[in-house]
C-alpha cells in the first residue's frame, strides 16, 4: 500500500505543485532557513495575531501565534491566506507613469519629480486647497499620523480626509458627542461577561469571524442574544431573538425598545442622575413610540419589541455591539445616538460585561480615525477648528497657527469639488474610491476631471488605473509601525521582508516628498519607530493620549489600551469606569433622537430596498482579495439575495439573471435566492469592480454631521432579466 508523503517534499515530488494556486514562475522548493515574525492579518480591525513564516525574503505561510490574547492563534479565511500576496505576479514592482498608449516603467526620480512639480504648479495657480490628499485605514498610526502631516506643514492644504469616512465616522462623531471621546468603551473580553448580547446592523460571523467566539462564550454561560438586521445572518440564526428591520428604521426601534424600558421602570435612575445630562427631554420624545407604532414604522412584530426591552431589562449585565448596518446612512449618527441612549438609561457602561461599542471595520480604522488625517482633526484626537487644540499642534510642529490649514472637505465632498472644477490634483494612499464610493459614474467622472493624480499601492487598482504616477508602496509585512485595534488596543507590527524589487516603504515614500517639496528639517526620521515617538509625543495631553507608549512597552505587554498618559501608566482596557465620561463635566449627554426616513424610501417606481455589505472571504474594494485564489474560489461573483415570496412574486427563478435598476443606473445579477432576509429587500456584496459594482446603483447621499454616505438603503426596482 502506498504511503503518504510526508513532507512537502515528497508531496511536490510525487504529485507536482497543486496547479490551482501555484504562483507564477512555479513554486520554489521550501528553502530550510525559515523563520517566523510575530506580526497581526493585515485585514480587519480584530487584527488577529499571526507568525508570518519567512523564508529567502520571501512570506511562504504562517504559523498561529498562540499567546495572543484576543484570538489565540485562531484566523478566519482571509487570515489564513493573506500571506499569499506578498509573492504575487500582480504586485507593483516599480513606479509606473501614464503616457499616450499606457503606463510605462518610471525611475523614482522622474516619478518624484513629476508629483512634486505638478503639486506646485497646481497650487500655484489655483491656491493651495486645489490639491487634495486621501488616506486610508488600513495604514499604520505611523503612517496617518505622517500624511496628515504631510498635508499641513508641506502641502497646506486643508482637503486630506481618508476612507474611514466610508466606514465609521458616524459612531466616530455620535461617541463624541454622547461620552466625550470616540473608543469602543469596552475590551472584547467583556462580551463573554455580559449576560444579554445585542448585535445592531452587524454581520459578525461574516465580518469579524474571531468575535463570533465572544458572542457564543457568552451564550455558553446563559447570556441572551439579540440580533437586530433585515438579513437572518449567520449570528441570527443562532440568536435567541432576531428583530428583522427594514432598512433604516433602526432610531425608531431603539426608540421603541427605550419607551417599553421606561415604562416597565426598568431604567437606572440613580446612575442617570449621578453621571448623564438630557434624560428627560429624550424620555419624553420616545413616549410616543409604542410598541405597535414602533412594529408600523419598522416591520419589527410588537411583541419582538417588547421582548427585546424584557430580555435587555432581565439580564444584570450586557453589552451592545453595532456596525455599518446602523451607520451607514444619512441619519447615521442618530442611529448610533438612539443605541447610547438605551445603553445609558440602563446605566449598563463602564462595569465588567457591562458596556458597548462599534466594532470597528478596518484593520487600522480606530487608530486611523485619531491621529490626523482626517478633515476635521489634527493629532491627538484634536479639533482642527478649536484654538487651543490648534494652537498645540502648530507649537508642536514649529509653525504659527495661521500656517495651519482649517477643517477641510470629507471625502465624498472631495470627488464633488473635484467634479465641479474646483479640486484640480490628487495624490491617495490606501483607498481605491472608484470600487467603494456610491455612484460610481460620478466617481469616474471626477477621476477623469483631475489634471494631476498620483496613487500609492501595490497592486495597481481600479482607482489607480486613471493615476498619472502609480508610487509602488509597501505591503503590511513590508513595514514596521503599529496600529489601534477595534477594542483600543494599540498593537505592534513586525517586518516580515523587505518591498520586492524597487518598491518602497509607504512612509519613506512621503517622507521623501516632504524633502523634495523643501521641508526635510521637519521630517527627519530615520525608522518607523522615530514617527511613533513623535506621534505620541504630538497626542500628549490631547483627547487621544498615548504620551506613555514605546515600541517595547507594547510588545511587552501585547499591546497597550489608551488612554495611556505616562510611562507607568498601564493603559486603559476599559472606558468611563466609575461613570465618568470624557466630557468636562464628566457625565455623559443623552441626545433626543426622532425617528426620520431615509434620503430616498421605497415608492411606485423603485418598491424596493436595495441594501449592500459583505461576504466572509472578500475584503472591501476587494483589490487584494480578488488577487489570492483560495479566496476568489470562495466568491467568484457577487449575486443579488432574494427572497423566494419576492422571487415568485416577479417571476425570478434560482440562478436566473436579473436586472437591479436605481435612479443611479442598471446592474445585471444571478438571483440567489434565500428565506435569511426581508421580502420587501434586496441584498448584494460590494466587493467587485466595473459591470459587477454595486456601487454603480447606490445612492450619494450623506449624513450632515459624520458625511458617511447612505450605503445601507436606497430603492430599487427588480425585474427578471
Ligand atoms: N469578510 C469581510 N470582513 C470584513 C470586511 C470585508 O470587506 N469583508 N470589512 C471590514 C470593514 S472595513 C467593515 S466596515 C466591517 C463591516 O462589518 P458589518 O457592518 O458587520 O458588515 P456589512 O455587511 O457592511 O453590514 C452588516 C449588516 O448590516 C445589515 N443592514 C443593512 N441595512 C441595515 C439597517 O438599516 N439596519 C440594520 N440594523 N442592519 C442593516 C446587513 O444586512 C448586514 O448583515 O467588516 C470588516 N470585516
Ligand atoms: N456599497 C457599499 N460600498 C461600500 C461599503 C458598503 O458596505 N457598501 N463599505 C464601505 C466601507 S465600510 C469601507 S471601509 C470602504 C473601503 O473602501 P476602500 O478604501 O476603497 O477599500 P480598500 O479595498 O481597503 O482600498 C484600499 C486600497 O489601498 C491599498 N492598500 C491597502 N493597504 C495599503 C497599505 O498599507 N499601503 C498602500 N500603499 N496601499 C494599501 C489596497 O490595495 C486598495 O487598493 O468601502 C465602503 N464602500
Ligand atoms: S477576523 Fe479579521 S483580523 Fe482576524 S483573521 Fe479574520 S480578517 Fe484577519
Ligand atoms: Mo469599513
Amino acid at each position: 500500500m502506498a504511503t503518504l508523503p510526508t513532507s512537502e517534499d515528497e508531496l511536490i515530488a510525487r504529485f507536482g505543485p497543486h496547479p490551482m494556486y501555484e504562483p507564477a514562475g512555479g513554486f520554489a522548493r521550501r528553502p530550510a532557513a525559515e523563520r517566523l515574525v510575530k506580526t497581526h492579518c493585515c485585514f480587519c480591525g480584530v487584527q488577529c495575531g499571526i507568525q508570518l513564516k519567512v523564508a529567502d525574503g520571501h512570506v511562504i505561510g504562517f504559523e498561529p501565534w498562540e499567546e495572543f490574547p484576543v484570538n489565540r492563534g485562531k484566523l478566519c479565511s482571509k487570515g489564513v491566506a493573506r500571506y499569499l500576496q506578498n509573492d504575487h505576479p500582480d504586485r507593483l514592482l516599480h513606479p509606473l507613469r501614464r503616457t499616450e498608449s499606457g503606463f510605462r516603467r518610471a525611475s523614482w526620480d522622474e516619478a518624484l519629480g513629476l508629483v512634486v512639480e505638478r503639486i506646485r504648479s497646481i497650487q500655484q495657480r489655483h491656491g493651495r486647497d486645489a490639491f487634495a490628499v486621501l488616506g486610508g485605514a488600513s495604514l499604520t498610526n505611523e503612517k496617518a499620523y505622517l500624511l496628515g502631516k504631510l498635508a499641513r506643514i508641506a502641502l497646506r492644504t486643508a482637503n486630506i480626509d481618508y476612507n474611514g469616512r466610508l466606514c465609521m465616522v458616524s459612531a466616530a462623531a455620535a461617541n463624541k458627542m454622547a461620552f466625550g471621546v470616540d473608543r469602543a468603551a469596552n475590551p472584547w473580553s467583556d462580551i463573554p461577561l455580559a449576560k444579554c448580547v445585542m448585535l445592531v446592523g452587524t454581520n459578525v460571523g461574516e465580518c469579524f469571524p474571531i468575535l463570533t467566539d465572544y458572542v457564543w462564550r457568552a451564550r455558553d454561560t446563559g447570556a441572551k442574544v439579540v440580533v437586530v438586521d433585515p438579513r437572518l445572518t449567520p449570528i441570527a440564526r443562532t440568536a435567541d431573538l432576531f428583530l428583522p428591520v427594514k432598512p433604516g428604521r433602526d432610531s425608531a426601534l431603539f426608540a421603541g425598545i427605550l419607551a417599553d424600558l421606561v415604562r416597565r421602570g426598568a431604567i437606572d435612575r440613580e446612575f442617570i442622575h449621578a453621571h448623564t445630562v438630557g434624560f428627560e427631554a429624550v424620555r419624553e420624545a420616545v413616549a410616543k413610540y409604542t410598541p405597535l407604532h414602533t412594529e408600523a414604522l419598522t416591520g419589527v412584530p410588537a411583541a419582538s419589541i417588547v421582548r427585546a426591552a424584557e430580555l435587555w431589562a432581565e439580564a444584570p449585565t450586557s453589552m451592545l455591539l453595532h456596525a455599518r448596518g446602523l451607520e451607514h446612512h444619512t441619519k447615521g449618527v442618530e442611529n448610533v445616538l438612539s443605541t447610547i441612549n438605551l445603553v445609558l438609561a440602563t446605566g449598563r457602561i463602564g462595569k465588567p460585561g457591562c458596556g458597548y461599542g462599534t466594532i470597528t471595520g478596518q484593520g487600522n480604522g480606530q487608530g486611523g480615525r485619531e491621529h490626523g488625517q482626517r478633515c476635521n482633526q489634527l493629532p491627538g484626537g484634536r479639533d482642527i477648528e478649536n484654538p487651543a487644540h490648534r494652537a498645540e499642534v502648530a507649537r508642536f510642529w514649529g509653525v504659527t497657527e495661521t500656517e495651519l490649514p482649517r477643517a477641510g472637505l470629507s471625502a465624498v465632498e472631495i470627488f464633488d469639488a473635484i467634479e465641479r472644477g474646483e479640486i484640480k490634483g490628487l495624490l491617495s494612499l490606501s483607498i481605491n474610491p472608484m470600487v467603494s464610493l456610491p455612484d460610481a459614474a460620478k466617481t469616474r467622472r471626477a477621476l477623469e476631471r483631475l489634471e494631476f493624480f498620483g496613487a500609492i499601492d501595490f497592486f495597481l487598482s481600479e482607482t489607480a488605473r486613471h493615476a498619472d504616477v502609480v508610487l509602488a508602496g509597501s505591503l503590511q509585512e513590508e513595514d514596521e509601525g503599529t496600529i489601534t485595534t477595534g477594542e483600543g488596543r494599540v498593537v505592534r507590527l513586525r517586518r516580515s521582508v523587505e518591498p520586492p524589487g524597487d518598491a518602497r516603504v509607504d512612509w519613506r515614500i512621503l517622507v521623501e516628498l516632504a524633502a523634495r517639496l523643501g521641508f526635510a528639517d521637519k521630517f527627519r526620521y530615520t525608522c518607523a519607530e522615530d514617527l511613533f515617538r513623535e506621534l505620541c509625543a504630538a497626542s500628549s495631553g490631547g483627547p487621544i493620549d498615548y504620551g506613555g507608549m514605546s515600541y517595547e512597552k507594547i510588545e511587552k505587554n501585547l499591546g497597550v489600551f489608551w488612554p495611556c498618559p505616562k510611562p507607568e501608566h498601564p493603559g486603559t482596557p476599559r472606558l468611563f469606569e466609575g461613570g465618568r465620561f470624557a466630557h468636562a463635566d464628566g457625565r455623559a449627554r443623552f441626545h433626543v433622537v426622532d425617528y426620520r426616513p431615509p434620503a430616498e424610501d421605497v415608492d411606485r417606481d423603485y418598491p424596493l430596498f436595495l441594501t449592500t455589505g459583505r461576504v466572509v472571504s472578500q475584503y472591501l474594494s476587494g483589490n487584494q482579495t480578488r488577487r489570492i485564489g483560495p479566496l476568489l474560489d470562495q466568491a467568484p461573483e457577487p449575486y443579488v439575495e432574494i427572497h423566494p415570496q419576492l422571487a415568485e412574486a416577479l417571476g425570478i427563478a434560482a440562478g436566473q439573471m436579473v436586472r437591479l435598476a436605481t435612479r443611479r443606473g442598471e446592474l445585471r445579477l444571478p438571483a440567489l435566492l434565500t428565506r435569511a432576509i426581508r421580502p420587501d429587500t434586496v441584498f448584494v456584496p460590494y466587493h467587485w469592480a466595473g459591470r459587477l459594482s454595486v456601487n454603480r446603483i447606490t445612492h450619494r447621499a450623506l449624513d450632515p454631521i459624520s458625511k458617511i454616505p447612505e450605503f445601507k438603503v436606497c430603492a430599487v426596482r427588480v425585474e427578471a432579466s
